[in-house]
């Protein structure tokens, strides 16, 4: 009997052990004017400039920042897992002194992982790039998706722009920039070519959905964008564009 109760003593301790190390577990992010603490438990978004500080019921698993209204004022937008819960939301708010709520939603079913700003339209607005993992009515497996939306500030909703059921391969990984610098900004979208290889390539709009315009060569290493202070980089080797080719770490 003893022994039985400190077992159950001991299982009592280390679950709880497990909750704190869990809820403890924090990962910080430093970008130009914001810092982004984010833990199981809730996250805190530090505006840097005035010192603001929005809290997050939950783990922030991607954000980004950009005007989105051109009012020359930034907004932040990110996906989050809601604690305790099994719910992921998609939130917008405003970066002004008093952080405004423009946009809030239960994503769950569709479950969003990843969001991006970019104008990929070339008029001047910045599309929200949300990732999803779902099916679609021309492609019903749930795979990886990025869909495109404007967002209808007065009424607080997403407004479709374009919502692809694929590229050419399928979707690992994708962010917006203007790769052959025309100031347009183009999906680059990170494809699985299905035999342990992959490639990167450039999406521009045309007006009725995207046209691969350039690609990178195959490679073997499965990894993530990340932007730089004017450079964007796979998996610390910077892209750049050469001759209609999309070059990664100066290698062609
Ligand atoms: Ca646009
Ligand atoms: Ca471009």
């Amino acid at each position: 009997m003893k022994n039985m109760v400190k077992g159950i003593l001991i299982g009592i301790i280390a679950l709880a052990c497990c909750i704190i190390i869990y809820s403890l577990k924090e990962t910080v992010y430093n970008c130009e004017s914001l810092k982004i603490s984010t833990k199981n438990a809730y996250s805190i978004i530090e505006n840097i400039k005035t010192g603001e500080q929005i809290k997050v019921n939950g783990r922030i698993i991607s954000f980004d920042i950009g005007d989105l209204n051109g009012d020359n004022m930034e907004e932040v937008g990110f996906v989050y897992k809601k604690c305790l819960s099994r719910k992921t939301m998609v939130e917008i708010l405003t970066l002004s002194t008093n952080p405004k709520l423009i946009y809030s939603g239960d994503l769950t079913d569709v479950r969003p992982w990843k969001i991006v700003f970019g104008d990929v339209t070339g008029d001047g607005v910045k599309e929200i790039a949300l990732g999803f993992v779902k099916e679609t009515p021309f492609h019903p497996v749930a795979m990886k998706r990025c869909f495109f939306y404007n967002i209808d500030f007065n009424n607080q909703k997403l407004i479709p722009v374009f919502r692809p059921s694929r590229f050419t391969r399928p979707l690992i990984d994708y962010y917006i920039w203007d790769m052959d610098g025309d100031g347009i900004s183009e999906v680059l979208v990170l494809e699985d070519m299905n035999h342990g290889n992959y490639i990167i390539g450039a999406y521009k709009w045309m007006g009725f959905g995207f046209v691969l315009d350039s690609e990178s060569r195959q490679f073997a290493e499965k990894g993530t964008f990340n932007k730089g202070d004017s450079e964007i980089s796979f998996n610390g080797k910077i892209l750049e564009y050469q001759e209609g080719k999309i070059v990664i770490g100066g290698e062609l």
